[in-house]
């Protein structure tokens, strides 16, 4: 990263992906504000970096706390340059007339509703100074649906067009916009927090298969953050190797 020190405001930074992304651009010198719900494990992360991570505690569903949280940051830490909406989840995979309104609810809230919020409180800041980039974590599951995907693949696809048309909303104003389009990722809670704790049937996705690692994905995020300012990466897609495509299924009487 070269001229100022950069600062970036990474959601979901207490594990997995989020973490990796904080530790990257904290290790690249950048000033970085790490937000989640558990304050426990981003005042570990600041640890290791020192004042330069700033652990915020933050739901991203709460509308108010988001205004609040990024009208009250430390002078030091205000200006932010890249904004990396990651804070997201997803809830069962029950077919849709079986599924909970809750998890579908707490999908919405997060994976949607929370990442404008905060992409709403910041961009005011970043058009004001000219520059600025927002990261959005959105999902393979927004381009090929899969059984019991429903509401999760749907938050991924309001991501990825949120972000198109954020593109089209900062037109000419030096901000920039990219979406990150992971699939599967290894190593994090995703399944963990999709299957209500059953930790055997989180290991299971992964089983016999090399998937992407939170670093693999926060890599590609500091890649497109690093790119010169005249340069928007608009979507990344990235899935391990062993991750391919398969026929549509028919059903047959
Ligand atoms: P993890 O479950 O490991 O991390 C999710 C992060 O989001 C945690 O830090 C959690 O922190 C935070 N979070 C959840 N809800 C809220 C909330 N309401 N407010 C603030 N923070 C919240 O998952 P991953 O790292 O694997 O996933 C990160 C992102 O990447 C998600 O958006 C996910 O949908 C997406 N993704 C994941 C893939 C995978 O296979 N793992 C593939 C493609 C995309 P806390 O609980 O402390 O609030
Ligand atoms: C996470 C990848 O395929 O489990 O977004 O939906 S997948």
């Amino acid at each position: 990263m070269t001229g100022h020190q950069k600062t970036a405001f990474v959601t979901g930074a207490s594990t997995g992906f989020g973490a990796a992304i904080a530790r990257r651009f904290a290790a690249d010198g950048a000033r970085v504000v790490a937000a989640a719900r558990r304050i426990d494990k981003l005042a570990a992360l600041a640890e290791e970096f020192g004042p330069t991570v700033l652990p915020l505690q933050l739901d991203v569903r709460d509308r108010a706390a988001v205004a609040a949280a990024v009208d009250g940051l430390p002078a030091e830490f205000a200006d932010v340059d890249v904004l990396v909406n990651n804070a997201g989840l997803a809830k069962g995979l029950s077919p849709a007339q079986q599924a909970d309104l809750d998890d579908w609810d707490q999908m919405v809230d997060t994976n949607c509703k929370g990442l404008v919020y905060c992409a709403r409180a910041l961009l005011p800041g970043m058009v004001a100074r000219g520059r600025g980039h927002v990261i959005n974590l959105g999902s393979i599951a927004a381009n090929y649906p899969y059984p019991g995907g429903n509401v999760y693949g749907a938050t991924k696809a309001f991501v990825r067009q949120f972000s198109l048309n954020l593109r089209a909303d900062l037109h000419g104003t030096g901000v920039r916009v990219t979406c990150v389009e992971p699939g599967l990722a290894g190593g994090t809670e995703f399944s963990v927090v999709r299957f209500q704790g059953d930790q055997d049937k989180a290991d299971a996705v992964y089983s016999g298969v090399q998937p992407l690692t939170a670093d693999d994905v926060a890599e590609s995020v500091h890649w497109a953050a690093a790119q010169p300012a005249h340069v928007n990466i608009n979507i990344i897609e990235l899935t391990p190797v062993a991750q391919s495509f398969a026929p549509l299924r028919v059903h047959r009487d």
